[in-house]
This record gives structure tokens, C-alpha cells and sequence, in this order.
């Protein structure tokens, strides 16, 4: 990434750029990941490419449900394992939940080479690979494809990047889901319980932060903060924020109109 100059005033962006790029190179990435980071990248920069108050509240709300978890998991994409693979092994410690490798356009060879990564970054467990079952009916994508002692059984499962399908089946399943994903309006977005809308490469960081800060809570008071949550009125703030941020930014450009 030596050619991206560091006083870029992209700088940022065009490293997670590259990150994908280098993933798609080492067949990690799929090519329609590299479209699905574009629709992404344009959502941040509606965002304001940082993480804003109604993505706290639900980064609060996902510590919380995560520590309730009898038995989490955290589901990883070629998307996530090219952009966060460090902060996914730190998550799935910190939690110790296992890490699992679900895939849409999913090949065995892709499957084990994301696993491999993991593994080397000093994962525990990493499952989806040999112990898979077509365990979540509704679903005709590969997504189906589930550990046995992963997503089939978990309680709380923590997607990414994730296609609106898989969350409604996850749903139907009875599982708790916890999504990132940059548009609020996606159908992921909408049928989760909760939704961090933020760039992954910030939401995991602060996410781990806000465990650690809420671990040896008590009960009731981690339930209190997952009752006082509501998913529909997070994604109406965010959407609320867009417009004011794209109003703002409209009158600072054109401000004779
Ligand atoms: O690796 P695979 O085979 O499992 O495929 C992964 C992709 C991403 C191709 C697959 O899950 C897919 O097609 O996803 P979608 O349906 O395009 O949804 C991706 C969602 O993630 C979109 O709503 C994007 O706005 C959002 N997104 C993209 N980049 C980021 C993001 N959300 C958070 N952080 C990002 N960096």
C-alpha cells in the first residue's frame, strides 16, 4: 500500500480499498464483494465516515446480547476475513465465541483458505468448513450450509456484510441477529434486532471496547439495556441524520439557493 501517499486526504478509504483488492487477489474476496464494498463506501460517506450516536446506542445494545449469549457466534464473509480478520479473532476471544465462515458464493477451496487466515491469526475455533449441515430451511443460497455446532445451534448470531435472506431465515429460526451494515434501509438492516450502522472497520473495535466496559455488569442491568432498545427507531435516526447532514451540506455549497 506504499503508493498510497500519506497525506491523501482519502487516505483512509483507499485502504480499505486496497485491503479488498489484496483479498480478491489471494481469492478471499469475491468480485461481487468488491461491488458490495461499493455500495458501502457510499452509505459511509453519506454517514459522514465516522461512527455517529444511533451506531453507539447499538453497539451498546450488541455488548449487552452478546454477554447474555449461552451460546454466540460470529459469522465471517471474504468481505469481513479481507477487512477485520485481526478484530474478529480479538471478538470471538474476548467472547469466547467461536468464529464461523459462512459464505454466499461459497466454494470449499475459499472456505478453507478463510479458516487457514484465521487460524494463523490466532483463532481458537473456526468452524464452517468440514462440519457443515443444510441446516437453515428457507434458504436456497449456500448460505444453508451451517455448523452443526456453530449457527445451527446459537442463540445470538453476529453477521456482517450480510445478505437480507440468510438474516430473515436466521430470524425465523429464532436466533437473536446483530448486523453491520452501512444501509440502513437494507432488508438485513430492517429484519435484524439489532443494527450497527457503521463501516465494519470502526463498528469491531468499539464493539469490543463496549464488552469489555459492560462485562460484570449484572444481568438485570444488561436485559435493561437491551429492553430499553429499539431497532426501528436506530435506523429512523440514522436515516434522520442523513438529511440533516445532506441539507447542511447542500446549503454550505450552494448557499444562494
Ligand atoms: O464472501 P461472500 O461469498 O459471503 O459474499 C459476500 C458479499 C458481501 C458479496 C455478500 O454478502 C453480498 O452480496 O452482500 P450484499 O447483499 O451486497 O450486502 C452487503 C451489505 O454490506 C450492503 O448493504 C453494503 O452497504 C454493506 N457494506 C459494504 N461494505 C461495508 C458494509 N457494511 C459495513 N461495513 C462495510 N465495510
Amino acid at each position: 500500500m506504499s503508493w498510497i501517499p500519506p497525506d491523501h486526504p482519502r487516505r483512509e478509504s483507499l485502504i480499505i480499498r486496497e485491503k479488498l483488492v489484496e483479498g480478491f487477489r489471494r481469492g478471499i474476496v469475491v468480485p461481487q464483494g468488491l461491488i458490495a464494498h461499493g455500495r458501502g463506501e457510499c452509505f459511509d460517506y453519506l454517514i459522514g465516515e465516522r461512527t455517529i450516536e444511533p451506531a453507539r446506542m447499538a453497539i451498546r445494545a450488541s455488548a449487552a446480547a452478546l454477554l447474555l449469549a449461552r451460546r454466540p457466534v460470529i459469522s465471517v464473509n471474504g468481505n469481513t476475513a479481507a477487512l477485520v480478520p485481526e478484530d474478529l479473532v480479538r471478538l470471538s476471544k474476548e467472547l469466547g465465541a467461536p468464529l464461523e465462515v459462512n459464505l454466499f458464493h461459497r466454494t470449499r477451496e475459499r472456505a478453507e483458505k478463510i479458516a487457514r487466515e484465521l487460524l494463523e491469526l490466532g483463532a481458537e475455533r473456526v468452524l464452517g468448513v468440514d462440519d457443515v449441515v443444510e441446516g437453515i430451511p428457507w434458504l436456497s443460497s449456500e448460505r444453508r450450509w451451517v455448523s452443526r455446532e456453530g449457527i445451527l445451534i446459537a442463540d445470538v448470531v453476529f453477521v456482517a456484510l450480510e445478505d437480507g435472506d440468510r438474516t430473515e431465515a436466521l430470524k425465523k429460526m429464532g436466533k437473536k441477529v446483530i448486523a453491520v451494515d452501512l444501509n440502513p434501509l437494507s432488508r438485513t438492516a430492517r429484519a435484524a434486532d439489532i443494527t450497527i450502522v457503521d463501516n465494519i472497520v470502526r463498528a469491531i473495535p468499539l464493539l469490543i471496547e463496549k464488552i469489555r466496559m459492560l462485562r460484570g455488569r449484572r444481568r438485570e442491568e444488561l436485559e435493561d439495556i437491551l429492553k430499553s432498545y429499539n431497532n426501528g427507531e436506530i435506523l429512523a435516526e440514522v436515516l434522520q441524520h442523513i438529511k440533516r447532514r445532506l441539507d447542511e451540506i447542500s446549503k454550505e455549497i450552494f448557499p444562494e439557493l
